[in-house]
C-alpha cells in the first residue's frame, strides 16, 4: 500500500495538509482529501488570498478562481471570477460532476452555485477591507506585465492508499486585479494538472506567466517523459525564466509543486519568490523551502 501523501502550497498549506491526511489514512480518495484540505483554507479568514477574507480586486470585490482534477479519470472542473461563494473548490467539483462542462465563469458560475444549494455570502472581513484600503494601488492598473502586489493560491495535491492522485487549486487571485481578470488557478493545465499515469502538479504566483507556458501541464508532461517531480518543476521554472527574459519582465514570481504516484515530491520557484510548501511527515506536517532557480541558471 503506498504511503499516503498530501502537500500544499505556502505556509498556510499546513492547514490543508492537516485536514487532508486523516482522510487519506481512513482510505478516502485523493480528490476528496485534497478538497477537504483546500476548503479548510477557504474557511480561514486569516488567509488573505483564498476564500473568505480574500483580498479584493481593483474595485473592492472578492472574486474567486478554483479548479479540481481527478488523476484516475482526468475528470476536472473549474470556476472563474465567482463572487459571494466561499467554497469555490467544492463548486468546481460540482461543475465536474453535475454538468457536461469543465469551466463556468462569473454570473453563470454564481447562478449554478445557487442552484446547487451553495449559500451566497459576503467574503469580506473587516481586516481584509482595511488592508485593501491601505494598500490599493493609485492610480489603477495600466497595460503591461501583471503586478505582484500580493497573492498566494492554495494548491493541494494528494496521493491516496490506492495509489491515485487528486488535486485542487483555490484562490482570490492577484490582489487589486482588474474586475473580470482570471488567473491560472481555474485553468486546467495552467494552475493544476493531475494524471495518475504521469503525476500531479500545481502552480502559484503571477498567473499570467504560468498560463503563458501551460505551467502545470508542462510539469506533468516532464514527469511522463521520465523526469523526477523535482527535475520537472525546475524545468518549468527555467521555462518561465527564459520567457520572462525574452519579454523583458524578469524575474517573474512563479512556483511549481509536483507529486508522483510513488509519493515523490518536487518544488521550485523563481528568484525572490521564497516559496514554501507543506507536506505530511510521519504524524506531523513539515514546511519545506523550494529551491530558487535564477534567470541565468544552467
Ligand atoms: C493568480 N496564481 O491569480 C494566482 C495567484 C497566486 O500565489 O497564486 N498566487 O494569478
Amino acid at each position: 500500500m503506498p504511503q499516503v501523501t498530501a502537500t500544499a502550497t505556502w505556509p498556510f498549506g499546513q492547514i490543508a495538509v492537516r485536514a487532508a491526511v486523516p482522510l487519506l489514512r481512513q482510505g478516502q480518495a485523493a480528490l476528496d482529501a485534497a478538497l477537504a484540505g483546500a476548503q479548510a483554507v477557504e474557511d480561514d479568514p486569516a488567509v488573505r488570498s483564498v476564500g473568505y477574507g480574500g483580498i479584493a480586486n481593483s474595485i473592492g470585490t472578492v472574486s474567486l478562481d478554483a479548479c479540481v482534477m481527478d488523476g484516475r479519470t482526468l475528470n476536472c472542473g473549474g470556476v472563474a471570477a465567482v463572487e459571494n461563494v466561499r467554497h469555490v473548490a467544492a463548486l468546481a467539483r460540482r461543475v465536474m460532476e453535475r454538468t457536461p462542462h469543465i469551466l463556468l465563469a462569473g454570473e453563470g458560475a454564481r447562478l449554478f452555485a445557487v442552484q446547487q444549494g451553495f449559500p451566497l455570502d459576503t467574503l469580506h472581513t473587516p481586516e481584509a477591507v482595511a488592508q485593501w484600503h491601505k494598500e490599493r494601488p493609485k492610480p489603477p492598473p495600466r497595460p503591461g506585465p501583471a503586478q505582484d502586489r500580493g497573492h498566494d493560491t492554495v494548491t493541494v495535491l494528494a496521493l491516496d492508499q490506492k495509489g491515485s492522485l487528486g488535486g485542487v487549486c483555490t484562490t482570490s487571485g492577484l490582489s487589486y486585479k482588474l474586475p473580470g481578470r482570471v488567473g491560472d488557478s481555474p485553468l486546467i493545465g495552467a494552475g493544476l494538472y493531475v494524471d495518475d499515469a504521469a503525476g500531479a502538479a500545481g502552480a502559484t504566483g503571477v498567473g499570467e506567466e504560468i498560463i503563458r507556458i501551460g505551467g502545470s501541464f508542462f510539469v506533468v508532461e516532464q514527469m511522463r517523459a521520465g523526469r523526477s517531480p523535482q527535475e520537472a518543476c525546475e524545468l518549468a521554472v527555467r521555462k518561465v525564466n527564459s520567457v520572462a527574459v525574452r519579454r523583458g519582465v524578469h524575474p517573474a514570481r512563479v512556483a511549481f509543486l509536483a507529486l508522483d504516484v510513488k509519493g515523490r515530491l518536487g518544488a521550485a520557484c523563481t528568484t525572490g519568490t521564497n516559496f514554501q510548501y507543506a507536506v505530511n511527515r510521519d504524524a506531523d506536517v513539515e514546511l519545506r523551502k523550494a529551491p530558487e532557480i535564477a534567470v541565468n541558471a544552467r
